[in-house]
C-alpha cells in the first residue's frame, strides 16, 4: 500500500522536485499539499506550488496555503539562493488549480483526523511554522499521525549562519515544538543533503528523459546551481528536499539512526542550531531521529523514475 503523506512545503526549487517525486512515485499517494512562509512569501510560494501542479499534472490533491511569517521572529526569505518569485530560472505557467478555502493548519488537521490512526506522514521541506501551530490547535494529531520526515537542520553544521540551517533558524520556536513532541520526528539535514549533489551525469539522466516536467527540473537545477555556486561557494547544487520523500518511499535509501535532538533557542551564534547528542546510545524510547549517509545511486534513479513516470503533461 501507498504511503499517504502531507507535503508542507515553500516552493523553492528543490521543493518542487520534491513535489513532483511524490507526484511521479507509485509507493507515495500524495493526500495534500499545504505552504509556508520561507524561501518566498507565503503569496508566492503558494502560486509557485501551484504552478508546478499544473507543470507536473497533479490533479485531485487539495493545496492550502499556510503561515505567512514565522510565530516569534521576523520574517526572512531565501531570495538570493531562489530569486525574486521562488522559483526563479524556468517560465511558470498561470496556475489552473484553485486553492483549496481551508488554512492549511486546518487541511492538516482535517486530513490527519479523518484518515486512520496512523496512516499520515506529514513531509515538512520548509519552515515548521504549520505543524507546530497545528500540533498545538489540535493536540490529538500529534498521536495520529505516523511519524515526520523533515528536511531540515543538520548536526554539524548550517547554511544560513555557521550552526544553523534555513528552515529551522527562520522559524526556531516551531522547530522547537515539533522536535520536542511525542511524534518520531526523522531529520534529514544538511549532512545527508550534501550527499544528494546535481551532478552534471545527474542533470545529463534528467535531461535524458527529454519531458515538458524533465525539462522543467533542468532549468530548475541550471538556476540552483548557479546561485549556489555564486553564493555558497558549491561546484554543483544539492538537492536537500526530495530526500525526504526518498526516505518515505524507501527507506534503504539511506542511513537513519535515533538521537536526542534539540533546538537550541537562546543561544547567540547558535540560534536554530539543531543539536544533536551522539555522545552514547540513543536512550529507549527515543523519538528523534537523523539520517546520515545516502545511497546516491538509488536516489537519483528514484527521481528519474519519478520523471519517466509523470511523462509528457500538456500545460
Ligand atoms: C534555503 C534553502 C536552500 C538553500 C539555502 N541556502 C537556503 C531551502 C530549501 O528549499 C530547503 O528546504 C532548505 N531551505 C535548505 O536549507
Ligand atoms: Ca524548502
Amino acid at each position: 500500500m501507498a504511503t499517504k503523506i502531507i507535503l508542507d512545503c515553500d516552493p523553492g526549487h528543490d521543493d518542487a522536485i520534491a513535489l513532483l517525486l511524490a507526484h511521479g512515485n507509485p509507493d507515495i499517494d500524495l493526500v495534500a499539499v499545504t505552504t509556508v512562509h520561507g524561501n518566498q512569501t507565503i503569496e508566492k510560494v503558494t502560486r509557485n506550488a501551484l504552478a508546478v501542479a499544473r507543470i507536473a499534472g497533479v490533479t485531485g490533491v487539495p493545496f492550502a496555503a499556510g503561515a505567512h511569517r514565522p510565530l516569534v521572529r521576523v520574517a526572512e526569505v531565501a531570495a538570493s539562493i531562489h530569486g525574486e518569485s521562488g522559483l526563479d530560472g524556468p517560465a511558470l505557467p498561470e496556475p489552473t488549480l484553485e486553492p483549496d478555502a481551508r488554512h492549511a493548519v486546518d487541511l492538516i488537521i482535517d486530513t490527519v483526523m479523518e484518515a486512520e490512526p496512523g496512516t499520515i506522514t506529514l513531509v515538512p521541506t520548509g519552515a515548521l511554522t504549520n505543524i507546530a501551530i497545528a500540533a498545538r490547535k489540535e493536540p490529538r494529531i500529534v498521536q495520529r499521525v505516523r511519524e515526520i520526515v523533515l528536511m531540515g537542520g543538520g548536526y554539524h553544521g548550517g547554511n544560513w549562519s555557521a550552526a544553523s540551517e534555513f528552515n529551522i533558524v527562520i522559524d526556531p520556536e516551531a522547530a522547537h515544538i515539533v522536535f520536542n513532541e511525542s511524534w518520531k520526528v526523522t531529520m534529514v539535514g544538511l549532512d545527508l543533503t550534501h550527499q544528494a549533489i546535481a551532478t552534471p551525469e545527474v542533470v545529463a539522466a534528467i535531461a535524458a528523459v527529454d519531458t515538458g516536467p524533465a525539462r522543467f527540473v533542468v532549468e530548475l537545477l541550471d538556476f540552483f546551481g548557479e546561485t549556489y555556486r555564486d553564493q555558497q561557494g558549491f561546484e554543483h547544487p544539492p538537492v536537500h528536499d526530495p530526500c525526504a520523500v526518498a526516505l518515505v518511499i524507501d527507506p534503504s535509501v539511506m542511513t537513519v539512526v535515533p538521537v536526542p535532538i534539540d533546538v537550541e533557542l537562546t543561544g547567540t551564534l547558535t540560534l536554530g542550531m539543531t543539536v544533536a547528542d551522539f555522545r552514547s546510545p540513543a536512550p529507549a524510547g527515543c523519538t528523534t531521529h537523523a539520517a546520515t549517509a545516502l545511497d546516491r545511486e538509488r536516489f537519483w534513479a528514484l527521481v528519474v523514475d519519478a520523471l519517466e513516470r509523470i511523462g509528457d503533461v500538456r500545460v
